[in-house]
């Protein structure tokens, strides 16, 4: 049927009307209610800083599963390692206009701009995992994951009741850090020095970064060996990635890990808690990974215009050989 012109041209009036209505729904993440008036899915844009170690990879899976089980609808970008593709995903956030940004900073520094922009669009920010630098505290709205000093803390107190039950040589420590100024470098690596600080039974002879990949916590530890040789009593690694890495290099050395070496690690894998239980592995600190469903309930408040707590910090453990159940310890499922 040939329409008249005028009805044709009626019906592409109303096409381009019904198109422009739905594009600016989807932008304005403002689809209203449902035909039953019920509250539309809270938009949430999440950056991810990358796929660095099986705790990211964890914690990737757990925030995917927790919007599901919200039923937020999660925008989720991976910047594989990199500030700016972190900084470019936050722009996209703004642009698209969702309802609350979430993101975990691969450093502490650099996000001035980016957040001036979400508090200028007025979307609330939320820090997840790792924290920005104090002098932009006032661009975000609170923080929720793990406090790594007390992470530090933890693991040095295992090596003084380690070195309570051992003879009294000075203890030489190496120490693999994780990525450079980020928090859990920062905070992990104070932490354990406050707890073993004017202790004449420990010196910390070397501190490098491994960026908490376990490529570089086996090439660091493979560089430390060649150079000092047997002269290292214990590893403080930052991670389980690194720690694994490491141990590879201990072992291809022929040396012990968990014997000759004592080793402290932190994230609490499956990995590194059955290498605890083998002997390998001394202290496992935990960090949990599952932080998902407090994301999910924060950024549901956020959304709904109100206000939360400042830190929201997650409850966590510590596994040491002195432990007597290390066999009950459950499926770390990361
Ligand atoms: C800690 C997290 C760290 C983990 C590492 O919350 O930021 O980053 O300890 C990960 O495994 O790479």
């Amino acid at each position: 049927m040939k329409l008249r012109p005028a009805f044709a041209g009626r019906r592409a009036i109303l096409a381009v009307l019904f198109a422009l209505l739905a594009a600016t729904a989807m932008l304005t993440g403002c689809s209203g209610g449902d035909e039953q008036g019920k509250e539309s899915a809270v938009i949430l844009g999440f950056s991810q800083l990358g796929s660095e170690s099986g705790w990211r990879i964890g914690n990737s899976r757990d925030i995917i599963a927790a919007a599901d089980r919200a039923g937020v609808r999660l925008t989720f970008e991976n910047a594989e390692q990199k500030q700016e593709n972190q900084i470019n995903a936050i722009r996209s956030f703004i642009a698209y206009q969702v309802d609350v940004i979430a993101f975990s900073p691969i450093v502490e520094d650099g996000w001035t701009n980016v957040l001036t922009e979400a508090r200028e669009a007025g979307i609330p920010v939320l820090c997840t995992d790792r924290l920005i630098s104090g002098a932009d505290a006032d661009l975000i709205v609170g923080f929720v994951g793990s406090d790594f000093y007390e992470e530090g803390r933890r693991a040095g107190n295992f090596l003084l009741k380690k070195a309570d039950r051992m003879e009294g040589d000075p203890l030489r420590i190496v120490e693999i850090a994780g990525t450079e100024d980020s928090t859990p470098m920062r905070q992990r690596a104070i932490g354990f020095r406050d707890a073993i600080k004017g202790d004449p039974r420990f010196e910390i002879v070397e501190s490098v970064s491994g960026d908490f990949l376990k490529s570089k916590g086996k090439e660091c530890m493979q560089r430390i060996l060649e150079e000092r040789g047997h002269d290292i009593d214990v590893l403080y690694s930052h991670n389980d990635a690194m720690t694994l890495g490491a141990i590879e290099a201990i072992e291809a050395e022929g040396l012990t890990p968990g014997r000759d070496i004592i080793i402290i690690t932190v994230d609490g894998e499956q990995g590194a808690i059955d290498l605890l239980k083998e002997g390998k592995i001394n202290c496992v600190v935990e960090c949990t990974p599952k932080i998902g469903d407090i994301i999910m309930s924060l950024s549901k408040k956020l959304a709904a215009g109100e206000s939360v707590e400042r830190y929201t910090y997650s409850a966590e453990t510590v596994f040491t050989e002195f432990d007597e159940n290390l066999q009950d310890i459950p499926p770390r499922g990361y």
